[in-house]
């Protein structure tokens, strides 16, 4: 076995965990995982990396690194076989679209089902104190408590989900599982025989949260059985047998998840966006018809839009013509400029994953 050139603190529960886990899987990139104790979460990572979250990763030569997001893309940067960004600049730009959505507009459900759920609260509750928080001397049954109190409030409760959007939250996940579940029936991954940047950005939700917490993971296996076998092929999947090709352009069965990103994800980016420039703590949005109110605003997701907005501008000029006909198709092109210059002011250099690390929310205190 080669030496791990990196060692991974996470959560063998958690979202992003789960995420970059899957792409050193399969570009067979040896790591050590380590779980992250509160030793680690409350104190050693925070210093070592700006930011209170997992997944953190230490590298051999002694640096450290935070946000799955900028952190595949450093690493696809340094090992360059079987890339998981597609050579098509169209396709690689839908592909950080697609990441994007995954990665921030399917965290509210994901969280929802878990902790919204006397099943889901119980068993996390139970799983994330005896793997992470053994360090912390106290009764394990207040330890679950103070656990499952802290998740519901901060990414329940605090994120806008209540009696009124409670089924339009819940709506979302059956969407997407639709929308996979007609793609998956197709295909391997969602641009062809092998997987890309877009694939790694739904397996973090759906791998972790929704395929194994109890009620959504029933949800899946009944409804959308391509995708839940989609989970465990992508958890299997190794570059050096599994590279096959990519279809040529966008396939038109994405297009429904295009049209869905635009009315959710991109709507959310410039409600949240505009509040940071005014700097507001909280703000209000209405999605697919149902107002959400006083969600908390992130710098982080501003930064989110700023950098669609880079990577756009980055492309060369006839892959921008297909991009924009496309989006404007979808109803995603007005919401990704409407916000002329979000202005997060966050990694001016661009050194993340490097960068101090910035949390979606600031939560303190596990
Ligand atoms: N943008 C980060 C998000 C990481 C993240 O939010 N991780 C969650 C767990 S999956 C976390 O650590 N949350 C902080 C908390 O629970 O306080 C990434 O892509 O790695």
């Amino acid at each position: 076995m080669q030496t791990p050139e990196l060692t991974v603190y996470g959560s063998k529960v958690s979202y992003f965990t789960g995420k970059l886990e899957a792409y050193l899987r399969y570009k067979e990139i040896p790591y050590r995982f380590a779980p992250m104790t509160s030793e680690y979460f409350n104190k050693i990572v925070p210093e070592k990396t700006g930011a209170q979250q997992m997944p953190a990763v230490e590298f051999a030569d002694g640096r450290w690194a935070t946000d799955s997001t900028p952190l595949i893309a450093w690493l696809e940067s340094e090992h360059t076989d079987f890339p998981v960004t597609p050579k098509d600049a169209t396709q690689a730009y839908i592909c950080q679209l697609i990441e994007d959505y995954a990665d921030e507009w399917l965290w509210r459900p994901a969280m929802h089902y878990r902790w919204s759920y006397f099943a889901g609260r119980q068993l996390l509750g139970t799983v994330l104190v005896d793997e992470l928080f053994q360090d912390i001397k106290a009764p394990a049954w207040l330890k679950r408590w103070q656990i499952r109190r802290r998740q519901k409030t901060h990414f329940v409760d605090n994120d806008g989900v209540n009696a009124q959007t409670w089924s339009h939250v819940e709506q979302g996940y059956l969407r997407i599982l639709d929308i996979l579940q007609a793609v998956f029936a197709e295909r391997p991954f969602l641009f062809g025989d092998r997987p890309t940047v877009a694939d790694f950005g739904l397996f973090g939700p759906m791998f972790r949260h929704f395929s194994q917490d109890p009620t959504p993971a029933e949800i899946m296996r009944l409804r959308a059985p391509a995708v839940f076998e989609w989970v465990g092929r992508m958890w299997n999947a190794r570059a050096s047998t599994c590279h096959g090709e990519l279809l040529a352009g966008i396939p038109q069965d994405l297009q429904p998840l295009l049209r869905e990103i635009g009315e959710t994800h991109l709507t959310n980016l410039v409600a949240n966006a505009s509040a940071w420039s005014e700097q507001s703590k909280l703000y209000a949005v209405s999605i697919q018809g149902t107002q959400y109110s006083r969600l908390p605003v992130s710098r982080y997701r501003t930064w989110c839009l700023e950098q669609l907005q880079r990577q756009f501008n980055a492309l060369p000029a006839t892959a921008q013509d297909d991009v924009r006909e496309l989006l404007q198709q979808e109803h995603c092109w007005q919401p990704l400029w409407q916000v002329e210059k979000p202005d997060s002011q966050y990694d001016p250099e661009s050194q993340a994953p490097f960068a101090p690390g910035l949390t979606v929310y600031t939560v303190q205190g596990a």
